[in-house]
């Protein structure tokens, strides 16, 4: 039976109830990139405290995370770029010039320097580990990390105010138990730092739904499709600003059905980013919450454990918003249009409402534009099917180690850009860690 007969009709076997467990920190919240800079970690304590006044905890296991230690970090990135974000602090900085431009961090970057940016990045990386760790012990269908999904981290480098890669991290997870990992990114940036640290594997497909042309990070071009052993495993679908949520739904659900029908993931990885939301900050996609979530719906119609992740957002009412509707997604929990109240209520005056009306805005993609890109991609996903060498079938993982997979050959996490030197090892070697549960 293909995946496409397991999908969510309403009432068929997609829309199980599912067993969620959710990953949070009280402290990562209370970490401050700067008076003018937009990412504001505030707003996972607003999304966090709207998730509890809507009763959601009740349905699931929260988990408070392990911090993530700095070998568990070199599974994917470099030891001196790791060691660099353990021991730079703002009062320090000016020993460390030549690092700072190295590694794209400090001021007038992206990426600043403040305090406790380290405890930062091992809060958000150990939930996303743990998360995966939790879906590859079986013990949840879906597992979630608002805090997560900092999708422009590079191996020796700082980007797009991400740090640490969580995400490739959790894939490298999820790829001791699962033959196939698929990454979606519906955040508007292109998901780059996980695209390339893929694109020369077939052993994980990355698509990626943005904003392309004169807009951050500039890549994610309809024909950069992967290479050597990844060839046509990496989609992505370069879009224009004013996005709706039916064209975005014409584009997401073919492509994602075709993806989910070739490729025939054994776990699905969904960043969640909020920025593609109406009215944000940087974003200038037109999307509703129904519309965003949309995607998470129909991810989860195809019973494959599910590990959702946060990543950017900018208007940070509508960043709670969303994930708190997304978290009741997951679990089939209806939850009311009337904001409950909390401690954050104030912020989501003057309406008090959770839903949000897209604006009058034009919507830069046509008909024939949404077309021609679908067309394109599945294109490409058809020729993939097609190749002779592409039988997919439910095989064990190599369960790779570092020791057995050193090297740059252009394998899992390999760095292929062609103006870059390249090293270091890859694959996981992180241990298995207890996540605390989170009691009241
Ligand atoms: F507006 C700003 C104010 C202060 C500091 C930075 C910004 C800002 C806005 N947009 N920075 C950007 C983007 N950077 C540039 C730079 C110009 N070039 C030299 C680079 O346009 C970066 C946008 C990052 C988006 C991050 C993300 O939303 O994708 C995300 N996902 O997960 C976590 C973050
Ligand atoms: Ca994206």
């Amino acid at each position: 039976m293909s995946n496409l007969a397991l999908q969510n009709t309403n009432s068929g076997p997609g829309n199980a109830k599912k067993r969620v467990s959710y990953f949070y920190h009280s402290e990562v919240g209370h970490h401050y990139y700067g008076p003018a800079h937009p990412m504001k970690p505030h707003r996972l304590k607003l999304a966090h405290h709207l998730i509890l006044s809507y009763g959601l905890y009740q349905k699931m296991e929260c988990y408070r995370p392990h911090l993530a230690s700095a070998n568990e970090m070199t599974a994917f990135h470099s030891e001196d770029y790791i060691s660099f974000l353990s021991r730079i602090t703002p009062d320090n900085l000016r020993n460390f010039s030549t690092q700072m431009s190295k590694f794209n961090a400090g001021e007038f970057t992206d990426c600043p320097v403040f305090d406790n940016l380290y405890e930062f990045t091992q809060i958000y990386t150990g939930c996303s580990i743990d998360a995966a760790i939790k879906l590859n012990n079986d013990a949840s269908d879906i597992a979630i990390n608002w805090s997560g999904g900092l999708h422009h981290a590079k191996k020796s480098e700082a980007s797009g105010f991400c740090y640490v890669n969580d995400i490739v991290l959790a894939i490298l997870e999820l790829l001791k138990v699962h033959s196939r990992v698929l990454y979606i990114d519906i955040d508007i940036h292109h998901g780059d730092g996980v695209e390339e640290a893929f694109y020369c594997t077939d052993r994980v497909m990355t698509a990626s739904f943005h904003k392309y042309g004169d807009f951050f990070p500039g890549t994610g071009g309809l024909k950069d499709t992967g290479a050597r052993e990844g060839a046509g495993y990496s989609v992505n679908c370069p879009l224009n600003g004013g996005m709706t949520d039916d064209a975005y739904e014409q584009v997401f659900k073919p492509v994602m059905n075709k993806i989910m029908e070739v490729f025939k993931p054994g776990a699905v990885v969904l960043q969640c980013g909020a920025d593609s939301l109406t009215g944000d900050r940087l974003g200038c996609f037109n999307l509703s919450l129904k519309g965003h979530a949309e995607c998470v719906r129909h991810m989860k119609s195809f019973n494959v454990p599910l590990l959702l992740l946060g990543g950017g957002g900018y208007t940070i009412r509508n960043v709670a918003r969303c994930w708190a509707y997304e978290t009741s997604v997951a679990l089939n929990a209806e939850i009311s249009n009337d904001i409950p109240y909390n401690d954050y209520f104030e912020y989501f005056s003057p309406c008090f409402k959770l839903h949000l009306t897209p604006a009058p805005q034009e919507n830069l993609n046509t008909d024939d534009t949404i077309s021609a890109v679908r067309t394109e991609i599945l294109q490409q996903l058809q020729n993939l099917q097609g190749a002779p060498s592409v039988q997919f079938q439910d095989v064990p993982p190599p369960f790779m180690t570092k020791q057995e997979e050193g090297g740059n050959d252009g394998g899992i996490g390999d760095d292929v850009r062609p103006t870059h030197t390249v090293g270091g090892e890859v694959g996981s070697s992180a241990k298995e860690h207890e996540s605390e549960m989170m009691v009241d």
